[in-house]
């Protein structure tokens, strides 16, 4: 067993370090405050490669593997994890789907501009009433002449206003309940097709977040993605690999949330001493410490098992469940260290404690990881 990164992971490391201190981290108080789109930041994200980072060179993806995505994400989401949302999204939910499921003329045409962040790609499953019943959807496609026919409401659509292309789930043939859902890529500025305003968050609040709405969008049938009933099958198996990403992205607010503890409790000073020097203070940075290792631990070994090709939905919802429960806990000591000045915006920690909620919730919730992980104990043991 070597726990080691290879050279290219380290540098791979060492390098998105260095642009999220130096690019992402200045801007990021401001930008949850003003609700503001990170646009230059996307850009360069897209030109440094991590917006594909697992497609293959082929499709001109960075041809990374799973444990680079987790190192770049968990980087990126140390300084902002707005950031780190509109990058996996990209990355594993719309790429990996692509790269997964798609045609070779679907990679050639949507997957290598998606990869090289020339475009910006969403991934729209949930409705009002289908959030973790995931198959109940209501959003409907009629095939008539070589067109679907889309109409519906999809709701909590992360990228849902900045994308150009949505991968989008809809009912094929109601009859066959979640063997009747199939799988869309959607272009945006299509006759019928409107976003919804963007949602006034808790947090990741420089991230947009946006219901749409189709009205008989036309979409060639040619743009189904697999066969026709396949889209809850792909939908799943795509969660799966999201869910590691999600796990990346707490890990690396709690490691933040560790940082900032830290230099907080090495300067400040009450009843004579550095509070670092007490044990109580001692003990919080400890146990957050240790619990983010042990994160770090799970959330590589799903992506190790990932590249192994071996099956990983358990490991990738352990994985998921806890680091978000770290990245909740260490979020909370962190405001609890800096006492006063953690509950306010200018120090920039509280927006962590806000920002790590949403890891809990979104690509499936905790509740639902535990249902992931108890069923397949049941199956295999
Ligand atoms: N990958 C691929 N297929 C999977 C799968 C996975 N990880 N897990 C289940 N499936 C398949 C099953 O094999 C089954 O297919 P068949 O009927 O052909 O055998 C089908 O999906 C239905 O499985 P199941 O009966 O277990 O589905 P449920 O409706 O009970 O749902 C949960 C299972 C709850 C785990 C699923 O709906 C889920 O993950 N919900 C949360 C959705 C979510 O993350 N929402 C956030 C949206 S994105 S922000």
């Amino acid at each position: 067993m070597n726990f080691n990164l290879t050279d290219e992971q380290t540098l791979l490391q060492q390098t998105v370090r260095q642009f999220a201190e130096e690019e992402v981290a200045p801007g990021a108080i401001e930008r949850d405050e003003t609700k503001t789109w990170p646009e230059d930041i996307v850009r360069q994200l897209g030109e440094m490669g991590l917006m594909g980072i697992m497609v293959p060179e082929e499709y001109d993806g960075a041809g990374m593997d799973t444990i680079c995505y987790v190192i770049a994400m968990e980087e990126i989401c140390r300084a902002d994890a707005s950031v780190g949302v509109i990058m996996s999204v990209n990355n594993s939910l719309v790429c990996g789907l692509l790269d997964d499921f798609g045609s070779n003329d679907q990679k050639r045409k949507y997957l290598a501009p998606l990869a090289k962040g020339e475009c910006l790609g969403a991934f729209s499953l949930s409705e009002p009433q289908a959030g973790s019943d995931a198959s109940n959807l209501l959003c409907r496609a009629r095939l008539t002449d070589d067109v679907y026919h889309i109409t519906g409401t999809k709701n909590w659509v992360s990228n849902g206003i900045h994308s150009d292309v949505v991968v989008l789930f809809a009912v094929t043939d109601p009859e066959q309940k979640h063997h009747g859902i199939s799988c869309f890529i959607v272009e945006k500025g299509l006759e019928g097709f409107s976003v919804g305003k963007p949602e006034d968050k808790l947090g990741i609040r420089s991230s947009d977040t946006s219901e749409l709405y189709l009205d008989d969008v036309k979409v060639p049938a040619v743009n189904r993605i697999s066969d026709e009933g396949e889209g809850f099958h792909i939908a799943l198996a795509t969660l799966d690999s999201g869910r590691i990403g999600i796990a990346a992205q707490a890990l690396g607010i709690a490691q933040a949330a560790l940082d900032h503890a830290l230099n907080y409790a090495r300067e400040r000073e009450q009843f004579g001493h550095k509070i670092v020097d007490f044990q109580v203070i001692q003990f919080m940075l400890a146990d957050m410490a240790m619990e983010i290792e042990a994160a770090r631990l799970l959330v590589r070994r799903a992506a190790f098992t990932k590249d192994q090709g071996e099956p990983f939905s358990r490991l990738a919802a352990m994985a998921k469940v806890f680091a978000s429960e770290v990245a909740m806990k260490a979020a909370d000591k962190c405001v609890q260290i800096h006492g006063g000045y953690g509950y306010i915006r200018e120090t920039g920690v509280e927006r962590l404690l806000r920002d790590a909620k949403i890891t809990q919730i979104y690509e499936g919730t905790s509740e639902i990881q535990r249902v992931v992980i108890a069923r397949d104990l049941q199956k295999k043991g």
